[in-house]
């Protein structure tokens, strides 16, 4: 007997209900009571990424109480079982999942949320934490899912439902580390996963980008700068920056890019100016608002160099100003602070050798950053799409003489999997062209691909539209955790939707109070129906 089989059949012998602790929270009142009760008991356990223990124990403290079968795996997620009631005991099996880690942000550094409880605020028709971060991002996806387990599995009161998995992940907003520890055997024989994770009601997720990351390296020799040069240091800042998925389709500046084009414009029309060295970016997924370069120009042209960047900031603003205003470019003395380019403009000034500046601005001026392609089937959907994110110096004199290496780091991403091997080709032909090396994360992380056929995504539609009114099918151009645990559910359909929650990971997280009741009715139609299907 497959074990899934074993598990739905340990019937819920005890029929203790307990009822979360509502009336003392801030929440008291609002509904439904058994989701805000459920919330207010989380909010009171400390549970930021890392730190889940508490939230795993008063889970399994959960399932017990419910008389309900649960298990961990040795990544740390939890799993409750519910057998199917109100008629629904022999529809397929439903996976429904929310992750157990918050961003845990304070106004007051001092504040520690490994240990301090989140202090809920009603505000009007919102719901806000007191300082801190919310997490209503995840929070209110396992409370609906709790509320759910919870109902009553025989008598009048009994709903239908079919049988199902409670699926609690750990570290989604770090390592996805849940995600991919997730125990196969214990998802056995489910056909559908709803995922509870996506901050917008009405829409309904249908599908997430797969990934990865490539870092293309270029080493310049560094030779002795020519008598007289002075050194100045570009720097770019201003650009919004974002997300480098999900906000791509912005069309938004790369800083990265535009220092690479000031340096070149200085090497062109600077006669005798060296390139010293680049950086910019902060972090792999980050489309980078700041960058600097460092360019040796002789002391009678520092005027010259002055005007190239004054041009290139009036440029960009042409382009980029509307929705950009605060591009600056601007251009000074070489601050003998910044350790790096000061190392080697010391007493024995060095610059890039001219071929190895052209391999570093070719390859930056040419790798992809934007959109590539957006999808036919959804529209407005970026389909693939490349971000050029970081460019950190390096010294390495390990091949015997003094040298200084790039890094470049890519993020490419496709909804499409096919398409991020081409991108990796793309990568590895470009390092060639330029004497450069590439190294890259693979196998990439999982799409989830849009399947317009899928029924469950009809009937969460149908679900969403029954409460609502209307409901817009969407995709991420992003990460998700059901890419990844759908490798765990072969031939399983899955949907994605949650409450409207706004500015997650940031102390202005809030969710709207009147919408979380629509959140909860739209689970328990899509339940019921699932519930009445045949198995
Ligand atoms: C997955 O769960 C099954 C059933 O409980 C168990 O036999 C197996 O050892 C687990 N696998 C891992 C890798 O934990
Ligand atoms: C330094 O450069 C050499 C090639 O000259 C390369 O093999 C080595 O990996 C580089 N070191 C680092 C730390 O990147
Ligand atoms: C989904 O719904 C549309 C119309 O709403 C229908 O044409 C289509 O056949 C349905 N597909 C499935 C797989 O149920
Ligand atoms: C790249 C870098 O670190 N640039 C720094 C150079 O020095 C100035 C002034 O100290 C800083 O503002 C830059 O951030
Ligand atoms: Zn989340």
């Amino acid at each position: 007997m497959p074990v899934r089989t074993l598990l739905f059949m340990a019937a819920a012998a005890c029929l203790l209900v307990a009822r979360p602790a509502v009336a003392a929270s801030a929440v008291a009142g609002l509904e439904p009571a058994d989701v805000w009760g459920y919330f207010a008991d989380i909010a009171a356990i400390p549970h930021p990424s890392g730190h889940t223990e508490g939230i795993r124990a008063y889970l399994l403290d959960f399932a017990d109480q419910q008389g309900l079968q649960s298990a961990t795996d040795p990544a740390g997620n939890v799993y409750i079982w519910r057998p199917g009631s109100g008629g629904g005991e022999g529809a397929a099996p439903v996976v429904l999942q929310a992750h157990m880690d918050m961003v845990g942000v304070a106004n007051d550094p001092a504040i520690d949320l490994t240990v301090t409880p989140i202090s809920l605020v009603v505000d009007g028709d919102w719901v806000r934490a007191d300082g801190s971060s919310l997490g209503a991002d995840n929070g209110l996806g396992m409370a609906a899912i709790l509320a759910v387990l919870a109902a009553p599995l025989e008598g009048p009161g009994a709903p239908p439902l079919p049988p199902l998995v409670g699926l609690f992940t750990v570290d989604e907003e770090t390592s996805l580390s849940g995600a991919w520890g997730v125990n196969a055997t214990l998802l056995e024989g489910a056909s559908s996963l709803v995922n509870l994770d996506s901050e917008v009601l009405g829409q309904v997720i249908v599908g997430s980008a797969g990934g990865f990351q490539t870092y293309i390296t270029t080493q310049a020799a560094l030779v002795p700068a020519a008598d007289g040069l002075v050194p100045l240091e570009a720097h770019v800042a201003g650009l919004l920056g974002g997300h480098s998925g999900l906000h791509i389709q912005d069309d938004g500046g790369n800083a990265i890019k535009m220092i690479a084009w000031v340096a070149d414009q200085v090497l062109a029309h600077i006669p005798g100016a060296c390139a010293v060295e680049l950086s910019g970016g902060t972090a792999i997924n980050a489309i980078p608002s700041e960058a600097w370069a460092v360019v040796a120009v002789p002391a009678s042209q520092q005027g010259a160099a002055a005007a190239i960047a004054a041009q290139a900031q009036s440029d960009f603003l042409l382009e980029y100003g509307d929705r950009e205003p605060d591009i600056t470019i601007s251009l000074a003395p070489l601050a003998q602070a910044n350790a790096t380019a000061a190392a080697h403009w010391g007493s024995a000034p060095l610059c890039l050798s001219s071929q190895g500046a052209r391999a570093l601005l070719g390859l930056i001026l040419n790798l992809p950053h934007g959109v590539i392609k957006y999808s036919h089937t959804l529209e407005g959907l970026p389909e693939t799409s490349s971000a050029l994110t970081i460019v950190s110096p390096a010294r390495n004199d390990s091949g015997g003489s003094p040298a200084l290496q790039h890094t470049l780091t890519s993020y490419p991403r496709s909804s499409i999997e096919p398409e991020l091997g081409r991108m990796l080709e793309q990568a590895q032909y470009l390092a060639d062209a330029f004497g450069a090396t590439l190294e890259h994360t693979w196998p990439f992380n999982p799409a989830w691909t849009f399947d317009p056929t899928s029924h469950l995504t009809n009937l969460t539609v149908q679900a969403t539209e029954d409460v609502l009114g209307s409901a817009d099918v969407a995709a991420v151009h992003a990460g998700l955790e059901v890419a990844i645990l759908l490798q765990d559910l072969p031939g399983a359909s899955a949907v994605s939707f949650g409450p409207t929650i706004q500015n997650a990971h940031s102390t202005r997280e809030r969710v709207q109070v009147s919408l979380v009741q629509s959140f909860y009715a739209i689970l328990q139609n899509l339940l019921a129906t699932l519930a009445a299907e045949p198995a």
